[in-house]
């Protein structure tokens, strides 16, 4: 069932195992179907070094934003049927460990959820430049839990995280 009103919508994507650069590629591919989600803008890609369970090789992370007609809860069934597709096996995995591709909703519109499998804004949004710094050149000015991205990015650390160059295309 889809909701009658459209959103905006950020999400965040990174991975680490596999060629990241190309599954992120096909992740942002598989979910913006132009129809029930859309894809408004697309940041860079970064490569940044492992926050949380520092013993793993660096990520690569993006930040989209869509437009989409799908409840939060729909676009999160989405997101981890894409996930799933791409080989994540949430099964055989360690908190904030290695992982094919990952994808977290960082706000639906201006909706604060705090249910059991989904919040809203995304708790730990404050404490990731892997997040804060894609999404900054996506949405500076947007206001997210009361401050702007821009000023969020200001209070982390941005240390070793890389912007990386486009690939030239075929
Ligand atoms: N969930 C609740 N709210 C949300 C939301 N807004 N978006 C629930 C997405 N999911 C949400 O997710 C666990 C559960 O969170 C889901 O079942 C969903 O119902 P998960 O993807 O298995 O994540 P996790 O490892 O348990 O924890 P968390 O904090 O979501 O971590 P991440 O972001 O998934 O951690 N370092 C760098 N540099 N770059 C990264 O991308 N990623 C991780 C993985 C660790 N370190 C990283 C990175
Ligand atoms: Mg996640």
């Amino acid at each position: 069932m889809t909701g009658a009103l459209l959103a905006q919508a950020y999400l965040a994507l990174g991975g680490n195992v596999g060629n990241s650069r190309a599954i992120l590629d096909r992740a942002v591919d598989l979910l913006c179907d132009g129809i029930e989600i859309r894809l408004k803008a697309r940041s860079s890609e970064y490569r940044t070094p492992p926050w949380g369970f520092k013993y793993q090789s660096p990520f690569i992370n993006l930040c989209i934003a869509v437009e989409t007609e799908l409840t939060p809860r729909e676009l999160l069934a989405r997101a981890q049927g894409v996930e799933l597709q791409l080989g994540r096996d949430r099964a055989h995995e360690k908190r904030w460990g290695p992982r094919t591709a990952d994808i977290d909703i960082i706000a639906y519109g201006d909706l604060t959820v705090d249910e059991l499998g989904l919040t809203l804004p995304h708790p730990r949004l404050f404490e990731r430049a892997f997040v804060l710094l894609p999404l900054a050149e996506i949405a500076p000015d947007r206001v997210i839990g009361g401050r702007t991205v821009r000023e969020a990015l200001d209070h982390v650390d941005t240390a070793g995280i890389e912007r990386l160059l486009p690939f030239p295309s075929p």
